[in-house]
């Protein structure tokens, strides 16, 4: 199975990361974003990453891949907290790409509306359930790693003590060593 990945994107670092650590071979291949000649949107019309390729199907949607590869966790608290997880990627990655536009066109409302968010996703975790070697787990450590090295404009440590520990402890393994995103600047 190939799986379309960018260095940056949180989501697909899920799947690399959970690849790696279940044994899964994922052939990866690093895809251009937002690039009309990119290799992938011959069988990727929708053009985003993560996007896994099996035979001549692809699927995209992160949910939907870890669906296909048996990921999803069966137990509805575990679902719950990886929709939180997900909710917070979505969100901080809509606001680094207001981010990206040119000033005129980005929206401070905007950008405070997912701010408060994702603080409010963060501060609302009950961080004992979070193991971090589940999906969910890998799932909030990426989007914190993300913030790290592409998202600094939100300071989400502040505060937040015991979710900086749990993520310095999450995120000490190679599988997290070997997908570190590239820094961004933002
Ligand atoms: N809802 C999608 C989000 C994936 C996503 O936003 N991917 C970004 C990279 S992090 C992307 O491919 N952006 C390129 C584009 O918007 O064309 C998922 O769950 O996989």
């Amino acid at each position: 199975m190939i799986l379309y990945f960018a260095p940056g994107s949180p989501f697909a670092r899920i799947l690399r990361i959970l690849g790696r650590e279940r044994g899964v071979p994922l052939t990866e291949i690093e895809t251009p974003l937002r690039d009309p000649a990119a290799p992938q949107l011959a069988h990727n019309p929708a053009g985003r990453v993560p996007a896994l390729l099996d035979g001549s199907t692809l699927i995209c949607e992160t949910p939907l891949i870890l669906a296909y590869l048996g990921w999803l966790p069966s137990d509805p608290a575990a679902l719950s907290r990886l929709g939180q997880a997900l909710a917070l990627t979505d969100g901080i990655a809509v606001w680094n790409r207001d981010l990206r536009r040119p000033v005129h066109e980005r929206s401070p409302a905007f950008q405070a509306l997912e701010r408060s968010r994702a603080g409010r996703i963060l501060d609302a975790l009950h961080l004992s359930a979070h193991d971090p070697f589940s999906v969910e787990g890998v799932a909030l450590a990426c989007a914190l790693g993300y913030c790290d090295r592409r998202h600094t404009v939100f300071p989400w440590r502040e505060g937040r003590d015991t979710l900086a520990a749990w993520y310095a402890a999450a995120i000490n393994r190679p599988a997290f060593a070997e997908t570190t995103p590239p820094l961004s600047g933002i």
